[in-house]
């Protein structure tokens, strides 16, 4: 019989891939070449299942382009690369990669945090360019973490790990903002307490951002929401681009409005808003928070049992819209 086929978009863990071939007949694209959204679409034209990443985007038009296919498997926590109504509309099941990302994207969160609040990219600069001649009482003063205010907006198991480093790490004062409260026993392990987004705003001395993305959580941050924060604040975003306005951080940081950021994403990565990298107190990685060895795999393994698990099996692990399962 023959084997059901499968694409897998991107350049993925080797091994991964000779694992889906025992199960699939599987198109691959190690040679991790950009395809436009037409090159996808003729890909998937053929396929009954997917395994993607957050770089391609499944909405009505691939789905109308891949009439067999069935499963979308991502290589991410975050799916709003997935147009999720219209998946499930067509019955195509979505599934991400929760939970084996969280403790090692709650890491980097806070190593963007103290590099921020330290200023440790803007004086590693300054030290490479050759500029360092001799101590001075103020050089790259920062700000401090340990007992400082940190606050969290968005309080899912990413913004819990990082709440949890801060209060039992750093002896933080942790407040958060969430769509929802968290029961008292999880406010309790977190250390944290529930405030108003204005509140959050004014308080904090570190605001970490860790909500997902939708149209709802566009621009969340903004010039208003910047102009509440403290000028000696800092602003971290791991979450997505587009959840702040990138052009208004980096006003923001430019007239001192806040003292830094650090951030991890970007609207339209991985193009990078040109004023972001003119300003000197801003840290910038490219989108690597759940980047360890590791982990990655673990996220590629997770991705590569849904496929397993749905087409062979009939179970995925990790559905986001469980509903087409029937
Ligand atoms: C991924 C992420 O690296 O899981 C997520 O939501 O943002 C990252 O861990 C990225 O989305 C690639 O798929």
């Amino acid at each position: 019989m023959d084997k059901p086929r499968i694409l897998v978009a991107r350049a993925v863990f080797p091994e991964v891939v000779s694992r889906l071939a025992q199960y699939f007949e599987v198109e691959n694209n190690q040679a991790d070449e950009p395809w436009s959204k037409q090159q996808l679409a003729d890909k998937l034209r053929d396929k009954v299942g997917a395994f993607t990443t957050g770089a391609e985007r499944i909405d009505a038009d691939a789905l109308a382009a891949a009439p067999h296919l069935k499963i979308c498997a991502n290589m991410a926590v975050g799916y709003n690369n997935f147009d999720l109504p219209a998946m499930t509309a067509r019955k195509v099941l979505a599934t991400n990669t929760p939970d084996v990302l969280t403790e090692t994207t709650a890491d980097f969160g806070f190593a963007l945090l103290m590099a921020t609040a330290r200023r440790v990219t803007e004086s590693e600069h300054y030290l490479r360019a050759g500029k360092w001649q001799r101590w001075s009482y103020d050089m790259f003063a920062g700000s401090d973490v340990h007992g400082s205010t940190l606050g969290i907006l968005g309080m899912g198991r990413i913004g819990q790990g990082i709440a949890r480093r801060g209060a039992h790490g750093f002896g933080m004062n942790v407040i958060y903002h969430n769509r929802s409260r968290l029961s008292p026993e999880l406010e309790a392990q977190c250390k944290a307490r529930y405030v108003s987004k204005d509140e959050l705003l004014r308080m904090a001395d570190h605001l970490v951002l860790v909500l997902p993305y939708s149209p709802e959580s566009h621009h969340t941050i903004g010039a208003a929401e910047l102009a509440l924060m403290k000028p000696t604040a800092n602003l971290i975003n791991i979450a997505r681009g587009g959840i702040v306005d990138d052009a208004a951080l980096a006003a923001a940081l430019r007239e001192r409005k806040i003292a830094g950021a650090g951030l991890d994403v970007y609207e339209g990565e991985p193009k990078v808003h040109p004023d972001l990298l003119t300003v000197p107190n801003v840290v910038l990685t490219p989108h690597i928070a759940s980047a360890t060895v590791p982990t990655r795999k673990a996220m590629a393994d997770l991705a590569a049992d849904n496929l397993i698990g749905f087409l062979v099996h009939g179970k995925p692990l990790t559905p986001l819209n469980p509903e087409v399962l029937g």
